[in-house]
């Protein structure tokens, strides 16, 4: 018998101990609490924003929680943190997931799997030596929320995103990335250098919440990502003419608002024909925003994401012509940005068997599902075997103040991460 069959044949089944879950819950829980002290919004929720001071505060919170673990901490130029237990010279097995947060978003969006990486670390330490080295990761900047383009610190140190680009993505204020980062005592040109290299990484895992509902409606506690959404982002701006709302007739009137919204309109009905298609607007500013003036200007946001690649991208185009019809008809100038395009993900076969044949013999109730939301593994997951492991989120609801999940979730993910871990460790991939 292979060798490798032989392993898993004889692998045997690795129930977590209630003692155990327990114990990883409570310092799940701790975590957690200490990272929410981090950027709560007065508002509601958190906003910790790609280079803002609290997305760098709770990053250097990443750093203690390293260096207390006696691990080699260290930050690249871009931002991302990195943690790393052992000075083996064999590829690293990464895990982790982000820090930053959208607008009064939830406390568990990316937070929980950097809580998990440091869990599953913990657990991995007390056992014997793995081949590989094992680091965690926090990326920076993986929200769209306020450069509206994701993944900014895992696509730059990846290679996926050039200098010159960062220094064309801003924010609705207008500055640029690169800038962002800067203020931050960032060191963007100097990330040439430490770009990652695939032959040093053997796999890369990430730990999230689910942000849906899959899990929570089939009784599971963990799921197994296959795929990961595509998503195409526009930005939309129409051009009319601001006016006196109370002298100028309905028939001279050159609206762009109106426009915008049998766009809005037609948008969501586009999608709506397709299971695994959505479109969302999330963000519009008109110009000059006065009560008693016709808006010379309409901007919004266009998110499309499909597990499908060519409907993702004949969705948004039908949106457009739709958008250049209307404009034609009204007499307004239309101009369409497209932000960020990246297609749908498969995850790796052999990685997905792995973590499944991993969370099989723990005996946990899991699903293998797709993930409508955007992720660092899906954009590491071009260049390196990548891997994402689900827990539950608790109605669904996520990049909301309402987001939660039950901390013994993220510990029992925690657990099936470190087993996961341990298995992949064997794989002889290098
Ligand atoms: O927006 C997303 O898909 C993810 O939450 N970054
Ligand atoms: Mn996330
Ligand atoms: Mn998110």
């Amino acid at each position: 018998m292979p060798v490798l069959l032989a392993a898993i044949m004889t692998a045997a089944p690795a129930e977590i101990s209630p003692t155990l879950l327990s114990r990883i819950t409570r310092s799940v829980a701790a975590r957690l609490d200490e990272i929410a002290r981090i950027g709560r919004d007065p508002r509601g929720g958190w906003s910790r924003l790609a280079f803002t001071n609290s997305e760098r505060d709770a990053h250097d919170l990443f750093q203690r929680w390293g260096v207390a673990l006696g691990l080699d901490v260290h930050r690249d130029s871009i931002g991302n943190s990195y943690a790393r237990l052992g000075h083996s010279t064999q590829p690293a097995v990464m895990i982790g997931s982000h820090l930053d947060t959208v607008v009064t978003g939830g406390a568990y969006d990316g937070t929980a799997g950097v809580v998990a990486a440091f869990e599953a670390l913990n657990l991995l330490r007390d056992g014997p030596d793995l081949r590989h080295r094992l680091e965690i990761v926090a990326f920076a900047a993986e929200e769209g929320a306020r450069f509206t383009t994701p993944c900014i610190g895992s696509r730059f140190i990846t290679g996926q995103l050039s200098l010159p680009a960062l220094k064309e993505i801003r924010d609705v204020d207008g500055i640029t990335a690169y800038d962002a980062a800067r203020s931050r005592g960032l060191d963007p040109d100097r990330a040439q250098t430490e770009v990652w290299r695939p032959l040093d990484v053997h796999c890369f895992l990430e730990l999230h919440v689910e942000q849906g509902q899959v899990l929570e409606a089939a009784g599971a506690r963990i799921g197994i990502v296959e795929a990961i959404a595509g998503a195409t982002r526009l930005v939309v701006t129409l051009t009319g003419a601001a006016a006196h709302s109370g002298t100028t007739p309905m028939p001279l009137r050159k609206d762009p608002l109106v426009a915008a919204s049998k766009i809005i309109t037609f948008a969501e009905e586009t999608a709506s024909r397709y299971a695994r298609t959505v479109a969302t607007v999330g963000r519009i500013r008109v110009t000059p925003d006065s009560p008693t003036t016709i808006p010379g200007e309409a901007t919004f946001s266009l998110d499309v994401r499909s597990l499908d690649a060519i409907r993702q991208r004949e969705v948004s185009a039908e949106i457009v012509r739709y958008a250049e019809v209307v404009a034609a008809g009204r007499r307004l100038g239309l101009a369409v940005r497209v932000l960020h395009d990246q297609s749908p993900h498969m995850l790796h076969y052999w990685v997905r068997q792995e973590l499944t044949a991993t969370v099989a013999s723990t005996g946990t109730p899991y699903r293998v599902l797709a993930s409508g939301a955007g992720h660092d593994a899906g954009v590491v997951g071009h260049l390196i075997p990548s891997g994402m492991i689900f827990v539950p989120s608790h109605g669904g609801i996520s990049h909301s103040p309402a987001e939660s999940s039950d901390p013994a979730d993220i510990a029992l993910g925690s657990f099936v991460l470190a087993q996961g871990i341990r298995r992949l460790d064997e794989y002889p991939l290098t």
